[in-house]
């Protein structure tokens, strides 16, 4: 296709002018129908036996400038946008985001989806199209609202099918209608995202915010994803919306294989399911109950046949988080359900008396891991210390069971978007200065090893990220309306606001700078910019008031002309995919310190390090193997290892008071929260809230770290001055994150689990 003249007779079709007389939001939609064509026009991807990726979440991001890069197209456009004085980027701006994700594994799913598709494996994602997706953050008097995302347009990514089921919960019975978005895989053929909607539907639901009726569920099924991170328990909303994930999955995958004319009885050879977390569990006990309900199977034989189709997939080991739903509630949502899974646990129970390993427990929770682990052949953690402490602690008991099904799939991101994508002046570079075949095979990556002593490439590097700096500095002012010096240290944390994450320990280190160089007279040899992107669940009290401590922070240090020069604090809105993809390139340091064992694995410290900035974390999840890859001279690794931190858990003897008590340093930061600087700018409740947790529970360790915090962080300071060293270490993390291609995982995952080919 001849990109040029298509472009023209689009822009004139739909808009009767050619395109350099466009608007930017009539270029997006001129560009949009001509990307769609593009993709139309190659070749789905297909083999005997398919992957049906399932998932609550896809955190795809906007799609305009990855499909044009995967097609191969995005120079050729960029070329002929230039002439009439607009960019790929520029005109990005006007799609909108769509929010189907809360954070790490709604954007692993989305980078998977990727790499399938750029393997040429035959695979697809299914998940939900809910309307407003995850609330868009905004801040009130320092305090995080939420708002609904509206994101989907009359023209779009999305592609309405002919596919729709009924769906019958214990009290309605819906209907669905599966909606396509195509994935293009890089320099590769087409699979498949489906999205199923509720036909019944009814946006007007939504009042003031995102509240809505919440029984209203044939109205409200798909509007908004649970807008919960790992620590909420679940409602019937959440049930409802999961079964009717998994009832449409079930019937499209059996539609499928008997629409290629193979035999339900193979279902295992031409399908195999991962189950993404414990959100679609139930696809087990349904696709059970249709076999044996609907297709004249045993119990024997559908169990044994849905058991070697099945594999699941675990991120976390919080166990607040591992979903265990009454039975109470699924009575009443899913009653179809109930039998099959008592049957599932009883057969579990005569074998195995061991109450730890039941799915059912003696207050009748359904434990949805459980299930998967015992009714799937393949359980899998997420990086290597993951899945070590799900073998030897958390699951133990199904370790010794099941030992040959446990295996470890390190997460990966795709550099197409993470790279390529995000950040076009270190690509250039990287294709100049050790070729372009990194694109396809990111071990090559380690070619860069042969400049490490180079003085003009480690020059280009740092230009790369001043200039990725200066890009960010004006975005930020654009949107936030805060001044940044782009000659200061970029210090970033982006990730969802969790306590595990420890957001708090790093806005004690800002109070800690702060003190010092109001009172203490000392002055950084240079500026320090910390830099926060995070929403918090509506519901997890303790998430907002750290992000109300942020804004605090920033209220009172940004405003100090003492203090400012010297220091500065900034709480991006809305943090996001497209957010993410500026942030990250312009980063110096990469804050990973999550209490160790606790991050299953964190993917941002993947994308961070690819871009060049330096990782500050703790011994937790993935930052293990980047750590292994550059060795102790290119990352600064601090605080307890997470032996130690389990150690705690079983002893219970970490008392958070002692290390207050014992250090001025400590006592000195967490007193601020509560003293009449923070007091006159914040709330009395939020910040008393926040200062007790501290004190008096402090679940995730962070006055046990935050001495050592507060020294490596410093070390970290005064070694971004040496810059000939700073410069190398910097080199050597964008040359050892090959690995962490998600190429590279989904590799091992085909190899290993799925065997497509
Ligand atoms: C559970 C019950 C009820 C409602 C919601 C939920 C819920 C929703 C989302 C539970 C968990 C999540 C999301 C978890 C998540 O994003 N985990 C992250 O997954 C990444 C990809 O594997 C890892 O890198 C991160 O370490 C992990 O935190």
């Amino acid at each position: 296709m001849n990109i040029r003249e298509n472009l023209d007779s689009l822009a004139r079709k739909l808009y009767g002018r050619p395109v350099n007389q466009l608007t930017d939001a009539e270029t997006y939609h001129v560009l949009l129908q001509l990307t769609k064509d593009l993709m139309a026009e190659k070749q789905a991807i297909a083999g005997s036996r398919k992957l049906y990726y399932i998932s609550a979440e896809f955190l795809i991001g906007k799609l305009l400038s990855n499909n044009l890069i995967n097609l191969g197209v995005y120079d050729e456009v960029e070329d002929i946008l230039k002439e009439s004085g607009k960019s790929v980027a520029k005109i990005e701006e006007d799609e909108p985001e769509p929010s189907l994700g809360n954070g790490g594994l709604g954007r692993l799913a989305a980078c998977f989806l990727d790499s399938i598709a750029t393997l040429g494996l035959n695979g697809c994602g299914v998940g939900l199209l809910y309307h407003f997706g995850l609330f868009k953050q905004v801040f009130n008097d320092r305090l995080q609202c939420a708002e609904k995302n509206d994101w989907i347009e009359n023209e779009s990514w999305l592609r309405k099918t002919d596919v729709g089921f009924d769906v019958k919960f214990g009290d309605r019975t819906v209907h669905s209608t599966m909606y396509d978005i195509d994935v293009v895989g890089y320099e590769n053929g087409i699979d498949k995202l489906h999205l199923f909607d509720v036909d019944s539907l009814d946006e007007g639901l939504v009042r003031d915010g995102i509240n809505f009726d919440k029984t209203a569920v044939d109205k409200n099924l798909t509007l908004f994803l649970y807008p919960d991170d790992s620590d909420e328990a679940g409602n019937l909303l959440r049930i409802y919306q999961e079964y009717f994930m998994v009832s449409n999955a079930a019937r499209l995958i059996i539609k499928d294989v008997k629409d290629k004319g193979y035999s339900l009885r193979d279902l295992d050879k031409h399908a195999v399911i991962q189950i993404n977390d414990t959100h679609p569990s139930m696809v087990i006990p349904e696709l059970i109950r249709i076999l044996t309900q609907e297709e004249g199977f045993t119990m024997d034989d559908a169990v044994s046949l849905v058991s070697r189709t099945c594999a699941y997939t675990n991120h976390t080991i919080l166990a607040e988080a591992l979903e265990t739903w009454p039975l109470s509630y699924l009575e009443k949502v899913v009653p179809v359900l109930v039998p099959i899974i008592k049957e599932l646990d009883n057969r579990i129970k005569r074998y195995n008396r061991d109450p730890k390993v039941s799915i059912i427990d003696e207050q009748g929770r359904v434990h949805m891991a459980y299930m998967d682990i015992h009714y799937g052949f393949s359980i899998n953690g997420v990086a290597a210390i993951h899945t070590d402490i799900l073998k030897n602690t958390e699951l133990n008991a199904f370790y010794k069971l099941y030992p040959d099904h446990f295996n470890n799939k390190t997460n990966g991101i795709t550099f197409r978007r993470w790279l390529l994508s995000c950040d076009r002046p270190l690509a250039a570079l990287l294709d100049k200065t050790i070729g372009t075949g990194y694109r396809k095979d990111a071990m090559e990556l380690k070619k860069l090893l042969d400049y490490v002593n180079d003085e003009n490439v480690l020059n280009e590097l740092e230009n790369v990220k001043k200039q990725n700096k200066r890009a960010l500095v004006d975005y930020v002012k654009k949107t936030e309306g805060v001044d940044l010096d782009p000659e200061s240290i970029f210090d970033i944390q982006v990730k969802r606001l969790h306590e595990y994450k420890r957001q708090q320990m790093n806005a004690l280190y800002i109070i800690h700078k702060y003190l010092e160089i109001k009172h203490g007279g000392k002055k950084p040899a240079r500026p320090i910019t910390c830099i926060f992107g995070a929403k918090a669940a509506p519901a997890y009290v303790i998430a907002r008031d750290i992000i109300h401590l942020i804004l605090v922070l920033q209220q009172i240090i940004n405003n100090d002309p003492e203090v400012s020069p010297y220091l500065k604090v900034v709480m991006v809105t809305n943090y996001n995919v497209s957010y993410a993809e500026k942030l990250i390139p312009a980063c110096d340091i990469s804050e990973q310190i999550s209490l160790a064992s606790k991050e299953a694995s964190g993917t941002s410290n993947m994308k961070f390090m690819l871009n060049g900035a330096v990782t500050l974390g703790t011994d937790d999840g993935a930052n293990v193997e980047i750590h292994q890859f550059v060795g102790d001279d290119n990352i600064y690794i601090f605080g307890a290892k997470s032996d130690e931190v389990i150690g705690h858990y079983a002893k219970a003897d970490y008392v958070s008071r002692d290390f207050y008590n014992n250090s001025p340093v400590i006592k000195e930061a967490v007193d601020f929260i509560v003293g009449p600087e923070a007091m006159a700018v914040g709330h009395k409740e939020n910040l008393e809230r926040l200062y007790h947790e501290l004190l008096n529970k402090d679940w995730f360790m962070t006055l046990l770290d935050l001495e050592d915090y507060i020294k490596t962080k410093d070390k970290m300071l005064a070694d971004f001055e040496d810059r000939e060293k700073w410069k190398k270490m910097m080199l050597v993390n964008i040359a050892n994150a090959g690995f962490f291609s998600s190429d590279r995982t989904i590799e091992q995952y085909n190899h290993d689990i799925w065997n497509l080919r």
